[in-house]
């Protein structure tokens, strides 16, 4: 089967030009101005449109254990809505409990993945320090295509590590040229707060943000790096929501040390009065770590974005219905934590980002896909539209228009955090591996199409980074 798009406008991370872009069977074949196709390919009219790479968000949480309940979205539903918002794959987390062995949290992961209709691939957790959780970090890099392991410097008591075992993973993912990527709130001040807020009779979704303010953040974010930068280990910031966290990052990297910074959508886009909403449920919807933040630090992290401290733009998607979030009803500390976005990404940036002049088509095109790509070494397998890669493709239509409603969304979720948000830029059409999986709002996929793309460790893309920072040459601003 072949596709021919043709008269669209191919954008890449670092620009864009008139092009008409073949794919046959899984692969772009060609990109370049009036190409032939060969008989029997199908047309489409990409005129007006931008083309662009399948959006690849690498943060995301399908079908979590969580508190005695289960994430609603699964492989299969949140990988199918994943594609009606032009993303094309998704790196999740391999999470074991304390004591479990990595490897078979993996293939507990693995099996619960084959379900997905696009393309994945796993970061595995570190949640505790033994010679076998060392050893199976090797495992996992050499045999199962693992180069990202992940550190939770929060929720005490279950999957947080202290810094004695994050020494020893940072020391260990420097061995093996693996990326450590953290979630960088201090646990052990997150504890006390909650217990304080508590006491004080604050038993609501608002004392969940009074529990984590942006010192939380800030102050692990910058232990984490200096850490890192001790052990020469490179790493990677996720979910970053203020200013504090972004300050490290920017100090870092202005240094010279490879350290990499991810943002949600949710936290450029929406702000803390949320948890002031009257409505519990609402307010209980938007419950997720790091908290929503006030406009100062939105601000902050639009700048962040637009110069390149932070690279990534992902979700943290991880579904809780109305009824699952009312396990905390009496105490906001038992309100299962995450919110959905993984269907909205990339309108939500494209709307608030491109239409509004905050970022170019191309910093649109590094934020969603390249640079993923690249920090996680899938390059220029994904995220990048050139002959030999994988024919993950989204039509982008900067003119559509949709309002962000749970009553029409393909997430698995009741609730949506960007309810009644209209956003003009969403997808015609999106192709995976040379599949088309949604066309003119409709979905057309299958159970277990999608496949586990290994990472191997060593990216060149680390270092590469490191020498442009400590020249401190800025990117260029392409506009057009
Ligand atoms: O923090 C995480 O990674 C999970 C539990 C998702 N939830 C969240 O609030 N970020
Ligand atoms: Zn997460």
């Amino acid at each position: 089967m072949s596709i021919l798009i043709r008269g669209g406008t191919v954008v890449s991370a670092e620009g864009q030009r008139r092009a008409d872009v073949l794919v046959v069977g899984e692969t772009i074949a060609a990109v370049g101005p009036d190409l032939d196709a060969p008989a029997g390919t199908r047309f489409v009219d990409a005129g007006g449109a931008y083309v662009m790479p399948g959006g690849i968000d690498p943060h995301t949480h399908m079908e979590l254990p969580v508190m005695g309940t289960v994430a609603s979205e699964d492989f299969f539903t949140g990988t199918a809505a994943a594609a009606a918002g032009g993303t094309t794959m998704i790196i999740d987390f391999a999470i074991p409990d304390p004591q479990q062995s990595l490897l078979e949290a993996y293939h507990t992961w693995r099996s619960r993945a084959e379900k997905a209709a696009s393309d994945y691939s796993l970061h595995v957790v570190v949640t505790w320090w033994s010679d076998q959780v060392r050893e199976e970090m090797g495992v996992l890099c050499r045999d199962h295509g693992v180069n990202s392991f992940k550190h939770y410097m929060a929720y005490k008591d279950t999957i947080m590590c202290d810094d004695e075992v994050l020494i020893q993973s940072l020391l260990r993912c420097r061995e093996l040229g693996a990326l450590a990527t953290v979630h960088a709130e201090n646990g052990d001040l997150v504890h006390v707060l909650q217990q304080v807020i508590y006491d004080q009779g604050i038993t609501g979704p608002e004392g969940h943000p009074l529990s984590r303010p942006p010192e939380v953040e800030g102050e692990a974010a910058n232990r984490a790096i200096r850490l890192a930068e001790a052990l020469g280990t490179p790493v990677y910031i996720v979910h970053n929501s203020c200013a504090d966290s972004l300050e490290a990052i920017t100090r870092a990297r202005l240094a010279g040390q490879i350290v990499f910074g991810e943002v949600l959508a949710q936290h450029l886009v929406i702000d803390d009065s949320v948890y002031r909403d009257e409505d519990w449920d609402r307010a209980a919807g938007h419950v997720m770590s790091p908290p929503f933040r006030s406009r100062e630090h939105q601000a902050a992290l639009w700048g962040g974005l637009q110069s390149g401290m932070l690279q990534v733009t992902a979700t943290d998607h991880c579904c809780f219905c109305r009824e699952q979030k009312r396990m905390g009803k009496d105490d906001f500390r038992r309100i299962p934590n995450g919110t959905s976005g993984v269907q909205d990404r990339m309108a939500v940036l494209w709307h608030h980002g491109v239409r509004t002049g905050r970022l170019t088509p191309s910093q649109f095109v590094a934020a969603t896909s390249t640079n993923a790509a690249r920090i996680f070494n899938i390059a220029p397998r994904k995220g990048v539209i050139q002959p030999g890669s994988d024919a993950d493709i989204v039509v982008w239509d900067p003119e559509r228009s949709r309002t962000i409603s749970a009553t029409t969304h393909h997430q698995n979720i009741d609730f949506n955090i960007y309810e009644g948000m209209e956003v003009i830029g969403n997808p015609a059409m999106t192709l995976s591996r040379g599949r088309v999986l949604f066309e003119d709002g409709r979905l057309q996929v299958e159970r277990g199409t999608g496949r586990y793309i290994d990472r191997p460790c060593n990216a060149d893309f680390w270092e590469a980074q490191r020498v442009r920072n400590r020249l401190a040459a800025p990117t260029p601003v392409e506009r057009g």
